[in-house]
């Protein structure tokens, strides 16, 4: 025996992984406890792998976030989405698989085909049961899941109502190898405040504009300034077309101003502290078919 400190402590990656939509950020936001990651009703909300920590006592469990992954793939955009949702498998202690309490797609089908060859354990989260009509209709729905797919346990919850949420944190817990923390236990993610602030705006895009600019927006932060007690962040949302700008501004700028509202009650929330959000709209031309822009806004695929 050795007096070391981190002897009994657990510590180990969890990597969230299912197809578009199903509740991957939400459910890693509401198990965090802060909204870190960002949701959306549209399929491709979530482009990059964000790491979302979690420590509780001795227990530290790293989420891994990770985008929607579709069977086909058609665009530059949705290969880099695929190429770094599936380079996340590849280094993880346990793969949270997230699927819809009343359906299993064949891309549902396909990502369980991916998972078991990585051969890391799975364990399956059923989401979003408060759908559910008939509560008895969720126990076939495990048996079937049990026949498709080799898991160490499932767990049905639902990540918006926060139901089941400590049975499943208790479940990932019991299953986390014996390993010093990664991370200073008042760390919550890996990703800078600059990134979140992007991604913020990029939220409030996506679903205050809806179908009308579809995932043809991304969002660079140009410069933050600390003024006093306050945060003055100015922001670009660049779209690919001259025509989709009024879109993004909306009549008198309506629409622009709602994007700027919502975005700062968020950002007030995440970084604690009063914000002055400045926003501009530019056109950068077929930005989500070219690799160098894809990089510039941080969907590169690539090893980070
Ligand atoms: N009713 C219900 N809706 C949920 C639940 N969890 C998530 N949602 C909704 O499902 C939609 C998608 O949620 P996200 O967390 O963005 O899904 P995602 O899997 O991260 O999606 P991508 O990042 O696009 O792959 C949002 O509208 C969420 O509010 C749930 O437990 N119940
Ligand atoms: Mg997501």
């Amino acid at each position: 025996m050795t007096d070391n400190h981190d002897q009994d402590t657990h510590c180990g990656f969890v990597a969230i992984v299912g197809r578009p939509n199903v509740g991957k950020s939400t459910l890693m936001n509401h198990l965090l406890g802060k909204k870190l990651s960002i949701t959306s009703r549209r399929p491709q909300t979530t482009r990059e792998r964000i790491v979302g920590v979690k420590t509780e006592g001795k227990h530290q469990i790293v989420f891994l976030d990770t985008p929607g992954v579709y069977a086909s793939s058609q665009s530059e955009m949705d290969r880099c989405l695929q190429k770094t949702a599936l380079k996340t498998i590849g280094m993880v202690d346990l793969i949270v698989f997230v699927v819809e309490c009343d359906r299993f797609k064949p891309a549902d089908e396909w990502i369980a085909e991916q998972i078991k060859k990585s051969g890391f354990p799975v364990l399956l989260v059923i989401n979003k049961i408060d759908k559910m009509d008939k509560k008895e209709d969720l126990l076939p729905f495990i048996e079937a899941m049990k026949s498709r797919i080799d898991v160490v346990d499932i767990v049905p919850v639902s990540a918006l109502k926060s139901i089941q949420l400590d049975t499943l944190l208790e479940a990932l817990k019991s299953r986390l190898p014996s390993h010093p923390f990664c991370f200073p236990s008042d760390q919550l993610t890996d990703r800078s405040d600059v990134f979140v602030m992007a991604e913020t705006v990029r939220e409030k895009v996506f679903r205050i504009l809806g179908q009308e600019l579809p995932y043809a927006a991304a969002v660079s932060i140009d410069k933050v300034d600390e003024v006093k007690k306050r945060l003055d962040i100015y922001a670009t949302i660049w779209v690919e077309k001259e025509s989709q700008k009024p879109i993004v501004i909306g009549q008198q700028g309506s629409r622009i101003k709602k994007i700027g509202t919502q975005a700062r009650t968020d950002l007030e929330s995440y970084l604690d502290t009063h914000v002055n959000l400045q926003l501009w709209v530019k056109v950068k031309r077929g930005w989500t078919q070219d690799p160098a822009s894809l990089r510039q806004f941080g969907i590169s695929g690539s090893d980070d």
